[in-house]
């Protein structure tokens, strides 16, 4: 009672000295606040309206326009619900066969369920593989499998990230090493054949044996095209290397059984969980079990990967298991695992083969023609423009795209290429009518971006026109309106205040 007596003498004090407005004044604490007993019991609109107006903002952003970045997708409510629970209060180090932290009763039977509904999500025999359900994410898991099963230094092979692949999977520049698998192990890759656009197998073969990488990582981020996992794994049990996949991007496609499945020729393999499986942002590496092969005479070689990856996970790499993740990824891996979900991914392949056949239809060149997965990868140089220019045109008139390199590209601040994805819209049920729209106006966006970089120079002065010249402005905000328009009234997953 003193304490709150003597707070409210002080306050006029230090208002007038300026301490009691921080920074901002919609930033300033009510006089109620400072008085009562912290209770956590606060909306977030209450408690901190500064975050909840970004928050609102970010929802409407993602309302009103056209989401067709090929990483990202709408997770339901209940996979949200699910992140933004109590489980983010507990720690629990370990696995479920021990843990270093008390009361972990209940959060080992989500990281179980979590590991079931993994396995039958991708139809896996637990007898002959296992999961790690605990990386924080992609790079992670990546990082996390790689050291699993490599010593520093030794020798992996990736698709090359200008050609495709992702960082993860050793990239280095020409100058220096970037992603954290080329400080830590040697990195050589392989290339798209910049004649096709497909991943050039040969070459890869021939690098190969000269190379003798340990480990082969079968996976890219933008490619729309299937991967030969039996080839590659032949090419591995020649050198003698593991055979990774990293699905992150075709997970849902592949529990959905619409791609061939990495698992039947990997010994590892990693997701995200967010992007085409749709659920909460987390990471997977899953390892074979049981025999791996039988010896001269005849005993039989197990599998050693398991102890290798939870060791390589926690205590090597990461502490704490996110729990709140954990929770909800297995309620996306539950939702995967039904005929709905089967259904939502064959509607992401005919959406992505509508968006691909409207751009050729346009006269637009996609890197290797055409799509046979949930995306498609434009390349921009032979209409006169780049990635980055259309990136930027498309974000102003509300259409979220990535910009990507493209084979032979030398630039990757303005590479030629844009990258497409169908998952996120078609889980805001767009079916191909839409897409073919949705090219619609991506062409005018594109004319708009051709009409300006006539008239300017570099990029900075490209971006600059954009905002400043009123014809432009005016053209950008007619398609922003009709775009927006078009957009809203589909519905949105997750978002019961929507
Ligand atoms: N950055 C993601 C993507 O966009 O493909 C992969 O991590």
């Amino acid at each position: 009672m003193l304490s709150v007596t003597l707070r409210r003498l002080a306050r006029p004090l230090r208002q007038r000295a300026g301490v009691w407005v921080r920074g901002h004044q919609s930033q300033a604490a009510s006089p109620l606040e400072e008085e009562r007993p912290w209770s956590g019991q606060d909306s977030l609109a209450a408690d901190d309206p500064e975050m909840w107006s970004l928050l609102t903002q970010e929802k409407d952003r993602q309302c009103r326009g056209l989401e067709l970045i090929a990483s990202e997708n709408f997770c339901s409510r209940a996979a949200l619900e699910a992140q933004g629970s109590c489980l983010n209060n507990k720690y629990s180090e370990g696995t479920t066969a021990g843990r270093n932290y008390g009361g972990a009763e209940v959060v080992d039977q989500i990281e179980l369920l979590c590991q079931r509904r993994a396995l039958e999500a991708f139809d896996l025999d637990p007898a002959l593989w296992g999961v790690n359900v605990q990386p924080y994410s992609g790079s992670p898991a990546n990082f996390a499998a790689y050291t699993a099963v490599l010593n520093p230094h030794d020798r992996i092979m990736g698709l090359d990230l200008p050609d495709g692949g992702h960082l993860t999977h050793g990239y280095m520049s020409e100058v220096k090493r970037i992603s954290a698998t080329s400080i830590y192990f040697e990195s050589m890759p392989y290339k798209l054949n910049p004649a096709t656009g497909l991943i050039d197998y040969d070459q890869m073969e021939m690098t190969a044996r000269l190379f003798r990488p340990k480990l082969v990582i079968a996976g890219t981020s933008a490619y729309a095209r299937l991967i030969d996992y039996a080839r590659i794994k032949k090419l591995c049990t020649e050198v003698k290397a593991h055979l990774l996949a990293d699905m992150a991007h075709i997970s849902g496609l592949v529990a959905a059984r619409a791609v061939p499945s990495p698992f039947d020729h990997a010994d590892l393999v990693t997701s995200t969980t967010h992007k085409s499986l749709r659920g909460a942002r987390a990471g997977l590496i899953f390892y074979r079990k049981g025999v791996r092969s039988v010896d001269k005479k005849g005993r039989e070689v197990l599998y050693d990967l398991e102890d290798k990856v939870n060791f390589s996970v926690f205590p090597s790499l990461q502490g704490g298991p996110h729990n709140h993740a954990i929770a909800g990824v297995a309620v996306a891996l539950r939702q995967a695992n039904t005929p709905m979900f089967r259904e939502y991914i064959s509607q992401v392949m005919k959406n992505s083969k509508a968006m691909a056949s409207a751009l050729l239809s346009k006269g637009y060149t996609l890197v290797s023609g055409g799509t046979d997965n949930h995306l498609v990868l434009v390349d921009l140089r032979p209409s006169g423009m780049d990635g980055a220019r259309a990136e930027r045109v498309l974000e102003l008139v509300s259409i979220t795209a990535n910009k990507n390199t493209c084979p032979g590209d030398k630039s990757a601040l303005t590479p030629g290429g844009l990258r497409l994805g169908a998952p996120a819209l078609t889980s805001r049920q767009f079916k191909e009518a839409d897409f073919i729209q949705v090219v619609e106006f991506m062409d005018e966006g594109f004319q708009i971006a051709l009409d300006v970089k006539k008239k300017t120079g570099k990029l900075q002065e490209f971006k600059s026109f954009l905002l400043q010249d009123p014809e432009t402005v005016a053209r950008m905000a007619d398609l922003r309106h009709r775009v927006e328009a078009f957009a809203r009234p589909f519905p949105m997953p997750g978002f019961h205040d929507h």
